[in-house]
Order: structure tokens, then sequence, then C-alpha cells
């Protein structure tokens, strides 16, 4: 494994290495109810579980494999020889593979098949027998005990110097596989965009974003901020190694069903007119009650325009988005065209896309869950049609229509949380992107809906806070919340999964007042 990480190092290439490439296949296998399992019990942490998991299949595996070589040289070298083709197969089959990608798993495996054969007792020269002893002579040695002992059933002289070997030449695989592997990884980071990043000055918005209201932020403790700091942000992808796109390296290709085809670079985008939205994207993995929301002030190109510049054909209804990874997502066209603020963002929160969130450049559109619409690392935008084109997520039978559903959340008092008797504030976030929100109401113990306080919001693309005063008597209770937007859809009580379009249901808390 270090060896391979060398190799993918030396290679610049990340995705090549066979640890991660078998887990970017993981991702891809995953069915959707397992995926949906990973996001909900582990969110964001989601990758790290994946690779603690793949360490672990390999912990086990490594050993076993050892075992079995001692039984057989020929079934060890076997087992790593299938180590490596499954490493193989998991590198050529990114979407992004080149053919020198197989080359890290093939040279790991080959590495680990020598180090086996190095270690394997009976394929070094065996020993030679240590003198015959005098019990030995006199018909009272014990029956050999294996390669350790000599031919008598002493331990010999031979055997010691076999045993010093294996150590010394352990010693010495471990030696090669850590220092290889660090180099690996030491070598991969070379391709790290952080300090491109740092050197990227964003131009001022051509327009800035609109005010947001005094109020947008309800004062109660514990509450969810406003503005999701960058760092605070949810992440959510399929990108086991983080896309490492230099700017100056960037194109976005925009072709398709279009008169006139264009290549930007960076700085093109950049001489554009930049606008600034507060806009908050959602997950459509997030579930009743999630966090799997932000908001956050983005600085982008308005896509519409360049669009309609590049000359949309008739009969085309969907942006097949690509990122520098491969990854594919579709988008409705009529949504991007139909005047909301769809963005070619390059600034979230003040600076330069986070790598993370995109790096250098992503897509953001209001109203449309992140699957179908905020491509990060994107590069390659084509316009197509639904009937020709299915996207990685499409492909796996979730919406190809994905509107953020109505949804509204109690965000304070936290569930289980034990409060005193008397005046509580309940308070949460709600959302409905590029409807807004209209009303929330709130109830307890199943009693008569109560309208709660709404906070003032600076547009229809961003969340709501709002907020009630609850006179809490003494005993358990249950707080529930719904959110109507201001199409009339109030949030539906009925509990529905996020596969295949967003999750449904109204969200309580569970409290104990004393
Ligand atoms: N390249 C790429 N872009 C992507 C994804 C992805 O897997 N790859 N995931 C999408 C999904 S499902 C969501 S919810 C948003 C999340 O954006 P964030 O990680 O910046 O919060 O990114 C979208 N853009
Ligand atoms: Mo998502």
């Amino acid at each position: 494994m270090g060896v391979a990480e060398l190799a993918a190092g030396a290679l610049g290439r990340a995705s090549s290495s066979p640890l991660l490439a078998v887990g970017a296949g993981f991702i891809d296998l995953t069915p959707a109810w397992l995926k949906e399992f990973a996001v909900r019990r582990f969110g964001s942490n989601d990758k790290t579980v994946l690779l603690i998991g793949l360490g672990t299949g390999i912990a086990v595996a490594a050993p076993a494999i050892g075992l079995l070589g001692r039984h057989r040289l020929a079934w060890g070298l076997i087992g790593l020889a299938a180590f490596g083709v499954v490493g193989v197969v998991a590198a050529l089959t990114r979407p992004v593979a080149e053919p020198l990608d197989a080359v890290p798993a093939a040279v790991g495996a080959l590495a680990g098949m020598a180090a086996l054969t190095l270690l394997t007792p009976g394929t070094r020269r065996r020993p030679t027998p240590a003198p015959v002893s005098r019990d030995a002579a006199h018909g009272t040695a014990t029956p050999a005990g294996g390669d350790a002992t000599g031919a008598t059933g002493v331990p010999a002289a031979g055997a010691e110097i076999g045993r010093r070997r294996v150590l010394l030449t352990g010693a010495g695989v471990i030696g090669v596989a850590a220092v290889s592997g660090v180099s690996g990884r030491a070598l991969v980071r070379r391709g790290d965009v952080s300090s491109a990043r740092a050197d990227v000055r964003l131009p001022r918005p051509a327009v800035p974003a609109p005010p947001v209201p005094a109020g947008a932020q309800v004062r109660v403790p514990g509450m969810t901020p406003f503005r999701t700091s960058t760092s605070d942000f949810y992440r959510v992808d399929t990108a086991l190694v983080l896309p490492q796109v230099d700017p100056r390296d960037w194109t976005l290709r925009i072709h398709g069903m279009l008169a006139r085809p264009v290549e930007l670079t960076f700085d093109d985008l950049l001489r554009l007119a930049l606008i600034e939205r507060d806009i908050t994207v959602s997950c459509v993995s997030n579930q009743v009650g999630g966090d799997l929301a932000g908001n956050a002030r983005w600085l982008g190109a308005p896509l519409a325009p360049l669009l309609r510049r590049a000359g949309v054909r008739p009969g085309a209804d969907q942006i097949l988005s690509r990122s520098s990874d491969g990854m594919a997502l579709s988008t409705p066209l009529e949504t991007v065209l139909d005047g909301r603020d769809a963005l070619l963002a390059v600034g979230m929160n003040g600076e330069p896309l986070p790598i993370a969130h995109g790096f250098p450049a992503r897509m953001v559109v209001p109203g449309l869950y992140g699957y179908v619409s905020a491509t990060k690392w994107v590069v390659d935008l084509k316009i197509t049609r639904f009937a020709t084109d299915q996207a990685y997520w499409t492909k796996r039978g979730y919406a190809e229509r994905a509107p953020v559903k109505t949804f509204s959340r109690i965000d304070v008092p936290k569930p289980f949380a034990r409060l005193r008797a008397g005046p509580v504030a309940v308070a949460g976030t709600a959302w409905a992107q590029h409807r807004g929100i209209d009303a929330v109401e709130w109830q307890v113990d199943g009693g008569p809906w109560r309208p709660a306080r709404l906070a003032p919001a600076p547009g229809i693309d961003t969340w709501r806070q709002w907020v009630a005063e609850w006179d809490a008597a003494p005993g358990s209770h249950t707080l529930r919340v719904r959110a109507t937007d201001r199409t009339g859809t109030t949030q539906p009580e009925r509990r529905s999964p996020p596969f295949p379009d967003g999750a449904t249901g109204w969200h309580s808390v569970v409290v104990t007042v004393t």
C-alpha cells in the first residue's frame, strides 16, 4: 500500500491510489439506501468512516493473506495479485481515468508479492542443521518443531539466523512501506492548490447583495446563525480526494445544443459583471430536522445571460454539468433561464470558494437541491435533453426535477432538553428557496397550530428564522412545527424519506419541563 501511494504521488494523481480508487468505486456502487444511511448517520464525516472501514478491511485481509502465504506461498501471492487487480480495475474505472492510473495498484501488488516472498519461511535457503547434539544422539530428541528448530528438535544456530533475518526483513518491509507511503502522500500534496487559491483576488461585485435586514437573526441563545460560516457549511459530495483545480489551468467549456459554444478561462469569468447574493443551499439527503443546509453569500456570474449569448437551440431542456473529477449533475434548463439568480460562483462569504466547496468555480441555483444544481469544481456545461443524457444521481433513480421542499425545523430548544417552567423561547429555521416562506406555525402536544413570528429575510432565496414564546407547564411535551410557502403549500405531515426527491414531514422535539 505504501509503495502504491508513492507511485500515485509520483504520477501526481491522487485518485489513482488504490485505497482512494477502491473507496471511490465503493461510493459509486453504494445503493441509494446505504448512501442515505451513511449521510444520515455520519453527515459530512461519511468519507472518514468509509476510509476507516476500508482500512479495517485491509487490516483483516492482509494478515489472512500472509497466513495463506505461510501455508503455501503461491496462495499468498494469488491473494496479493487479487488485491492488485481490484485496485487496477477501481483506478481504471474512475470517470476521469487514464491508462497510467493502473500503475500504482500494479506496482503496489508487486511490492507486496516481493515482501511476502522475502518474509515467507522456506523460500530462503533452509538453515543448515546444527550438529547433532549428544541428547539427540542418545535418542531423546523431541520431534522437529517446524522451521524454527533444526532437524534435530534443538534450537539451531541456523534457525537463529533465520529468525533474525525475518525480523530484519520485516523491519525493512515496514520501513519501505512507511517511507514510501508518507512520501507518496507528500508528493500528492504538491498538487494542492491552496496557495493558488490564496493568490486569487476577487473583483468587487457589479451588483452587491441586498442588505440583510436587521432582525434576520433571531436573538435566542443556541439559535442557528442566519449566515452560515464557511467552516460550518455542510459538505456533501462523492469526492474522496478533493479535486485540486488550479485557476490558471481552469477552463469552462459551454457546449452542446448551442449556436455558439464558448470556452471561458478563470480571468474571463472574473471579468464578467459579477453579482453577490445570499442563497441557501440544501441537500436532498437532509432529513426532517436535519442540518444539511447552509446559507452563504455567493459571488458569481449569472449563468442565464452567458447561455443566451451562446444561443440555446430549441428542444434543449437540461444542463449537464461536469466537475474536474468526472462527476455529472443535471439541472433543468428552464429553472436557470427563468430569471432567478443561477450563478457560476467564484466567491463564498467574501473569499474565493474553499477547495471543499468547489474552488475555483461552482454552480449555485436557488430553489433546487444541490444534486441537481450546485456542481462544484465545474469544468463543463453541456446543453442537452433529459431524453439524451442522465447524470450521476438521476441514473440512480433520484428525480430529474428536484425543487427544494418547504421545510421548517425547531433549532431551540434542543431535543430532550430539560427546561424550567415559565416563558420559553421556541425558535428555528424554515426554507423554501425561490418560493419564499410565508408562515410558520407551531403546536404543543398536538394542540392548535399557532403562528410563529417570522424574522425578515433579504429575499426569497434564503431561509428565514422564526420564533415564538411558549408558556411551558411542567411535564413532558412535544413541540411541532410546519411552514407554508408563498405559493400556499404547507409542509405535509406525512413522513417520507429523502429518496427520490427530498424528505417530507413535520419536525418535532420532545422536551421535559420541570
Ligand atoms: N462535483 C460535485 N459537485 C457537487 C456534488 C458532488 O458530489 N460533486 N454534490 C452535490 C450535492 S448532493 C450537494 S447537496 C451540494 C453540496 O454543496 P456543499 O458541499 O458546498 O455544501 O454540492 C453538489 N455539488
Ligand atoms: Mo446533496
